[in-house]
């Protein structure tokens, strides 16, 4: 029999190569910056004179730096927010940084921020807001054009761009060129969704794309950081009168879960703010979010198979706040040292089945920190067990899960036994599993033997996964 006639057979959704690459990135940030830093808003109503856009001592650097100690893989930048301010030297309106007095007009934060990235090895990503309070063309097919132009000039501009980024605040009031007034738009079809995103396939192909209903990553439906217990990264969107999905237009109450065994690959973003706002305000010094929220917060997100977009908003000298950047420095220590060892390495680990009785899909493959290798159970077999034994005790409270998620998401629940006083005492539990599952103990425990459960859906005929680990937190 050869390697591929072994192989379990896809099952469902899969996720395209942009989306196996943005499941390993995990963990990365946010950068609101824009005239509403100097004005203190949250959003701009688009009047702002360009001149109020004048960091002090803005330094690209210091912020990626800041946002690499806190173990970000990326960072999505607001080169435009729905004041309409471009943060780069844009042909399409003078509403910009090039009418700044920031560099006399000759900078270009957009550049900057990416070549920031690329010098410290961050992936960089752009956030562009579709709603405009700035522009007089905004509600007709004119803006359209616009918005696309703009979204060229940065996908053409600033080297590879990993994530593009619409969200959902679609018309309400602006200058709008100084008419002062309300425009709304039908959020379905305004917009012409399809063709923007075959331009931006087209111009960016690794890039993923992301908005309410994708197509590639999907919001999860709150701005708190978290995604629902159970989460699923296949998702059928479903737009709120019961018909087709939007952007802005789409029944949120089921993003935080998705659709068990639904038809599209379209995992859950979890985004969220360091403070409060989205942007930085001096008032909210005092609030920024500690180590500890964030950690929480990383287990929400990233341990129920999401990924974890955590903002930060540099100040108004241009730099990432000093409280900011002592949480964010404190909080990616704390991953770091967690995860750096898995502690069931050394344990025998026996399956109550694996395909074919080939090594090439046995337990080692739990053990070997690669994703595309993996322990699979034959055909049909969709409930199996590992026990894992240890001749030295393992110390543990963390509790990691990876699917191989090439070949679709399947785990429906699983559990961890510990064999305590001559009986099996179940200490962890859970239900979908996908790109990566974490349990957080109550308290740490420390056993030689234990037992993971596993039941994938019965449609899925067998189980894939490629990671098992045990860790310690130091708390
Ligand atoms: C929302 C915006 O209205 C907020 O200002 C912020 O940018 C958030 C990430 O997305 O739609």
């Amino acid at each position: 029999m050869t390697t591929n006639a072994s192989a379990p057979a896809p099952f469902g959704a899969l996720p395209t190569k942009g989306q196996l690459r943005w499941h390993a990135r995990e963990v990365y940030a946010f950068l609101h910056f824009t005239v509403n830093t100097f004005t203190d808003r949250e959003w701009g109503y688009g009047d702002e004179e360009c001149s109020v856009f004048n960091p002090t001592a803005f330094d690209a650097d210091q912020i990626v730096l800041a946002l690499k100690q806190g173990g970000m893989k990326a960072a999505i930048l607001t080169c435009k927010h729905h004041d309409g301010f471009c943060l780069w030297p844009t042909k399409t309106t003078d509403h910009s940084i090039a009418h700044s007095t920031w560099r006399d007009g000759k900078g270009d934060a957009v550049r900057e921020i990416s070549e920031a990235c690329r010098r410290h090895g961050l992936e960089f990503g752009i956030y562009v807001s579709p709603w405009d309070r700035n522009n007089p063309h905004y509600g007709t097919p004119e803006y359209v054009k616009i918005y696309r132009q703009q979204l060229h000039e940065l996908l053409t501009g600033y080297g590879p761009i990993c994530e593009v980024w619409h969200d959902g605040a679609n018309g309400g009031d602006g200058f709008y060129g100084g008419a002062r007034e309300t425009r709304s738009i039908d959020r379905r079809v305004y917009y012409g969704w399809p063709d923007t995103w075959a331009m931006v396939r087209s111009l960016q192909p690794e890039a993923v794309i992301f908005s309410d209903i994708g197509p590639d990553i999907r919001w999860v439906g709150n701005e708190s950081g978290y995604a629902n217990e159970t989460c699923w990264a296949t998702f059928d969107p479903v737009g709120e009168d019961g018909g087709v999905a939007a952007p802005g237009y789409v029944r949120t109450s089921e993003s935080g879960t998705g659709t068990p065994n639904g038809k599209h690959w379209l995992p859950a973003e979890c985004d969220v703010s360091i403070r409060p706002g989205w942007f930085w305000h001096e008032k909210e010094n005092g609030s920024v979010k500690t180590p500890e929220k964030l950690l929480d917060l990383y287990y929400k997100s990233v341990g129920r198979g999401a990924s974890f977009l955590l903002n930060v908003p540099p100040d108004r000298r241009g730099q990432v706040n000093e409280a900011d950047a002592a949480s964010l420095a404190a909080f990616g220590a704390r991953l770091h040292s967690t995860f750096k060892t898995n502690l069931a390495t050394h344990a025998k680990l026996t399956p109550s089945n694996f395909r074919d009785n080939r090594a090439e899909y046995g337990v080692a493959k739990l053990l070997d920190g690669h994703l595309d290798t993996f322990w699979a159970t034959d055909d049909r077999v969709a409930s199996a067990d590992i026990k894992i034994d240890s001749v030295k005790e393992i110390h543990f409270n963390v509790v990691r899960l990876k699917e191989h998620v090439a070949l679709g998401q399947r785990i429906q629940s699983f559990g961890l036994d510990a064999w305590v006083d001559g009986t099996w005492k179940q200490i962890a539990e859970g239900t979908s599993v996908g790109s990566c599952r974490l349990v957080r103990l109550p308290q740490e425990l420390k056993a030689c033997t234990l037992r993971l459960r596993i039941n994938a859906s019965p449609a899925a005929g067998s189980i894939a996964l490629a990671e098992f680990g045990l860790y310690l937190e130091a708390v």
